[in-house]
């Protein structure tokens, strides 16, 4: 179930990776995280035919573990591809028309509070991504840090959409962005920027699981 999915998701792209992407993914992979969302953007980001063949090659990497492939806001790279999902943001593609044109395939939406949530939820998203909940490196247009009060805040109103937290998690702050409410934790550069990806993984892995379980989601 999607809660489940949500629990460490990794969101990466070319730009993120101090070494060869697949290499990060494959390693990531054997560390335990339970979704991937391919995000090529970003000063330097691939572009056209050499982003569709990054974007196959990792795709093959989490088909071969079962591991959904989320593709951020890029719709008909998703459908060519056949991917398990797409992820857009507030300035992206209208989710409704996204939901249209994809059909059953996850749909995941960036949100920044309740009522970004609720529209999110009208237009039939599978999941939300809030953030940034920490002041974050990894995107350039990122807006304030909402908190973890604003985690708190929308599962107080909304107590079973499936919410996944992103910007600037830590293993300093996993245990935390779980106990306020959320299903899972969504990084990029606490995957990318670990000296030993694959223990670094498996320890925020262990983390998030322990900290769900102790809250009984
Ligand atoms: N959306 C909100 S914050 C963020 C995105 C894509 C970046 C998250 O990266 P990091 O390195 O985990 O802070
Ligand atoms: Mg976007």
């Amino acid at each position: 179930m999607m809660k489940q999915k949500l629990s460490l998701y990794f969101v990466m792209g070319s730009v993120d990776c101090t070494k060869d992407p697949l290499a990060v993914l494959d390693e990531a992979i054997e560390g335990g995280i339970t979704m991937f969302q391919f995000r090529e953007k970003g000063k330097g980001a691939l572009i056209g035919v050499e982003k569709y063949r990054l974007a196959e090659k990792l795709f093959e990497r989490c088909l071969a573990h079962n591991i959904p492939f989320i593709v951020n806001d890029d719709v008909d790279l998703a459908l060519t591809l056949q991917a398990d999902g797409v992820h857009v943001g507030q300035e992206d593609e209208a989710a409704e028309r996204v939901r249209d044109r994809i059909g059953d395939r996850y749909l995941g939406v960036s949100v920044h509070n309740l009522n970004e949530v609720k529209q999110a939820l009208s237009a039939r998203a599978d999941y939300v991504g809030l953030g940034p909940i920490f002041p974050t490196v990894s995107k350039e247009d990122a807006k304030q840090a909402c908190g973890l009060a604003m985690i708190k805040h929308i599962r107080a109103h909304e107590k079973h959409v499936p919410l996944v937290a992103i910007g600037g998690i830590t293993h300093q702050t996993a245990k935390q962005v779980i106990e306020a409410g959320a299903d899972g934790i969504a990084v990029i550069s606490a995957i990318c920027r670990a000296e030993q990806i694959r223990e670094q993984t498996k320890q925020l892995y262990e983390m998030v699981m322990d900290a769900k379980q102790k809250g009984g989601s």
